[in-house]
């Protein structure tokens, strides 16, 4: 059986820590795409030489023409621009949709059966767009922001709780960004409710306020502490779990940036929910009931969804 094709469109420092994790699991050859020139190969041959060292096989090239990601199997998108300390995910929006125009093209020409994972900011709705220019069907096009998120809502838990990470699970609904809905009901420590353990004494509701605040701000943080750029390893992994799903048909049931048709009550918007990834793409969205509060919080995200789509329709009218 020949190998899978994964093209990682966007080399910067997500797409080559993409491309390090996905050679380091021989999940299938790599081609990192970029408009800069020669940097995508210099990352794909400085990949290649650990290989020996690491023992993995993979082919990884890196190119600036699009032909080079045809017949892929998985598309990883990053391309555009990353946020700077004080701006936000917002900001991006201007230049982002033009990179995500070139971006869809480029994958409808070359790879129209490939499962596309979007990254780009603002994730939902880059997500959306680059649907929109791509053509492909919606269960194919994604957005990874959810993974990450609950990731960054189970770090703080398992510290807070001082367990280890693996028997922390956490839910996030909603959009990425500040709007983002942590749900403590549905986070549980090997299978215990937040709120049980607060009854148990484990810890207050004070400092899980203060952890649902953190994570919401939690990609904020790192660009402070960065001070040039934004997350990348996390973001990376996440992206990764998300494409062995689909190329290992594992349907796993991961929060993502999905295309909704009625389900929370959201028609045609990508927003983040539990949705199940298996070979087919997203093959279901979980549906789950909300509280009231929960209920409130998920209008915000979605609502904000909605303006950053308008802002689009505004700028590129082909997309109105
Ligand atoms: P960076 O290291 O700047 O890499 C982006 C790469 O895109 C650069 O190498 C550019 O040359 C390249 N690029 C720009 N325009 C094009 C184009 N038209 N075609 C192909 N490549 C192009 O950024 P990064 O890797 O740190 O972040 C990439 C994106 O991910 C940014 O938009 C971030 O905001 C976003 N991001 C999202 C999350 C989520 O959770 C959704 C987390 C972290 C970062």
């Amino acid at each position: 059986m020949a190998r899978k094709k994964i093209a990682l469109v966007g080399a910067g420092m997500i797409g080559g820590t993409l491309a390090h994790l996905a050679a380091m699991k021989e999940m299938g050859d790599v081609v990192l795409f970029d408009i800069a020139e020669g940097m995508p190969a210099g990352k794909a041959l400085d990949l290649s030489q650990a290989g020996p060292v690491e023992g993995f096989d993979a082919n990884l090239k890196g190119t600036s023409d699009y032909k080079d990601i045809a017949g892929a199997d998985v598309v990883i998108v990053t391309a555009g621009v990353p946020r700077k300390p004080g701006m936000s995910r917002d900001d991006l929006l201007g230049i982002n949709l033009k990179v995500m125009k070139a971006v869809g093209e480029g994958i409808k020409a070359n790879c129209p059966d490939a499962f596309v994972i979007c990254i780009t900011n603002p994730l939902d709705a880059m997500v959306w767009a680059l649907r929109e220019f791509s053509g492909l069907p919606h269960n194919k096009v994604v957005g990874m922001a959810g993974v990450l998120d609950s990731a960054r809502f189970r770090h703080f838990l398992a510290e807070e709780f001082d367990v280890s990470m693996e028997d922390v699970t956490a839910f996030v609904l909603g959009g990425h960004g500040d709007t983002m809905v942590p749900i403590l009901e549905y986070s549980t420590v090997a299978g215990i409710p937040v709120p049980d353990l607060i009854k148990m004494g484990w810890s207050t509701q004070e400092k899980m306020d203060a952890i649902v605040d953190r994570t919401r701000k939690g990609g904020g943080e790192i660009v402070q502490l960065l001070g040039n750029g934004s997350a990348y390893y996390a973001p990376a992994t996440s992206a990764i779990q998300m494409a062995e799903a689909y190329l290992k048909d594992k349907k796993r049931v991961l929060p993502c940036a999905a295309h909704l048709t009625g389900q929370y009550g959201v028609d045609g918007l990508y927003v983040g929910v539990p949705i199940v990834i298996g070979a087919n793409g997203v093959e279901r969205v979980v549906e789950i009931e909300l509280n009231d509060e929960a209920k409130v919080n998920f209008q915000v995200s979605v609502d904000a969804v909605k303006e950053l789509l308008e802002a689009c329709k505004g700028i590129d009218s082909s997309l109105a």
